[in-house]
């Protein structure tokens, strides 16, 4: 952090301290109810960390979620999957007991992809899992019920571009080798798809959100976006909409994801839109290269990236939604599990500088980010400075923090503090350094705020 920072930091530092400062006094007046949406939203932002699941009949193929439209597979061939699907070692309280373990918040399942068919209970489609399938039951269901069981929240994914549907016409820019007959009523496909996100928002008790896909498919086609937003809204208050349209958010999206990318970045050229500033934010990354099961897709990100990703997207105020394809037997493959534990045992330390943090106001920088802990009761508001580079030895903050305490996390001896010209540069002593993130707390003094006349 060179002193030349621009003011912005100052600027930042003094903004977190003015709202601590802030929220110290309001925390003695009567805060005014929130709406039911602005309670998931905030809900949503200290959650910090998701398991985001695609699975689907075209894990029996194990080439992934897109093998319908890269091999080319027509409809009439591709319908021959659902009777070879019948995963009886499906255990939806397995699942949830693995993501509770992995101290995930919320999971997200697809409901539809865009292969069309639905592994939910659909009654406008027979193309779905308990119709179609010899299995003939809801795992949807079983997850949701699973998810209220356990506290965690269900987001459901749903394709709004579709293989299957003969009515999804004109085509987009995929699906071309479905076999369909080129005609359709594209009014009835938006009729279908907001009838069974009314379905989703129904039966299934409460949810998270709905978080959509595919909109990038026909970009210029009459979705009736709000309405479908409206349609959440009105059925599900508390539920949140969002829409992984790859643009800046549409009115009635609640939280803006980006994909393989943390917000800002664009590494997998998904993402051109800026993090809008005053929407929860979310990235979606898989642990290997795909998001359906792949078979030969061995190459899982390691433990210590996964930790980077997920604590990178929390020092950029965003979410991190981590996939796993389970197999088609309903078992998550045995490297994705691994890795969730992994991440569950960093998080049962550390989770205090992530969980129910925001952004810290110092930006990313080359050793790290920061996360920031408004004061709570009786304590002071927290800086967490998580350096994720193993060879960084000292960190240089803004000198305004020159009367905090910095304290490893969970330690008990404050580090050597140094104003030099660049600002106030913080020694690591060794025995501070933790694997994948050594996370320092940095205990900001709050001025008390003068006391509130008594009416008279
Ligand atoms: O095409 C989909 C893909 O299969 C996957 O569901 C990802 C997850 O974010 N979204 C789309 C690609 O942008």
């Amino acid at each position: 952090m060179s002193k030349r920072q621009p003011l912005v930091v100052g600027l930042a530092l003094a903004a977190f301290a003015a709202a601590a400062a802030a929220q110290t006094a309001r925390a003695q007046q009567a805060a005014p109810a929130e709406s039911p949406n602005a309670a998931a939203r905030r809900w949503f932002e200290d959650a910090k960390f998701g398991m985001f699941v695609h699975w689907g009949v075209y894990s029996l193929l194990g080439k992934g979620e897109w093998v319908m439209n890269n091999d080319k597979i027509p409809i009439a061939e591709y319908r021959k999957l659902p009777p070879q699907f019948n995963p009886t070692r499906f255990d939806a309280e397995e699942w949830v007991k693995l993501a509770r373990s992995a101290g995930v918040r919320y999971i997200t399942i697809t409901t539809k992809h865009h292969d069309g068919f639905c592994m939910y209970d659909s009654k406008l489609t027979d193309y779905d899992v308990v119709d179609a399938s010899p299995y003939g039951e809801d795992p949807v269901k079983a997850l949701a019920d699973a998810c209220h069981k356990h506290g965690v929240k269900l987001f459901f994914y749903y394709s709004l571009l579709d293989w299957h549907h003969p009515d999804y016409f004109p085509l987009g820019r995929t699906g071309h080798h479905s076999g369909r007959e080129a005609k359709g009523d594209w009014a009835k496909y938006v009729a279908y798809y907001q009838g069974q996100v009314r379905e989703l928002c129904t039966n299934y008790g409460e949810i998270g959100g709905l978080w959509f896909d595919g909109w990038w498919d026909a970009p210029d086609a009459a979705w009736d976006l709000e309405g479908t937003y409206k349609i959440i809204h009105d059925l599900q208050p508390g539920a949140l909409a969002g829409n992984n349209h790859h643009v800046a958010p549409f009115p009635g999206e609640d939280f803006q994801m980006f994909e393989q990318d943390l917000p800002g970045e664009n590494s997998a050229g998904f993402n051109k839109a800026e993090a809008a500033d005053k929407l929860p934010l979310e990235t979606c990354l898989t642990m290997n290269g795909s998001w359906g099961y792949n078979a030969n897709d061995h190459a899982y990100k390691s433990t210590e990236a996964l930790v980077h990703a997920l604590v990178g997207a929390a020092g950029r105020g965003a979410n991190l939604l981590l996939n796993v394809g389970p197999k088609p037997d309903g078992t998550i493959p045995a490297e994705a599990a691994e890795r969730l534990l992994d991440l569950g045992r960093w998080l049962e330390a550390n989770g205090k500088a992530v969980y129910g943090t925001r952004k810290g106001p110092i930006p990313p920088q080359p050793w790290g980010v920061t996360t920031a802990r408004p004061a709570a009761e009786g304590h002071s508001p927290t800086i967490y400075l998580h350096v994720l580079k193993a060879d960084v030895k000292e960190v240089v903050i803004p000198e305004a923090l020159t009367t905090s305490v910095a304290l490893p996390l969970g330690g008990k001896t404050p580090l050597k503090k140094e104003i030099t010209p660049d600002g106030l540069k913080l020694t690591i002593p060794d025995d501070a350094r933790a694997p994948y993130d050594t996370i320092i707390a940095v205990d900001v003094p709050v001025p008390t705020p003068d006391p509130v006349p008594l009416r008279r």
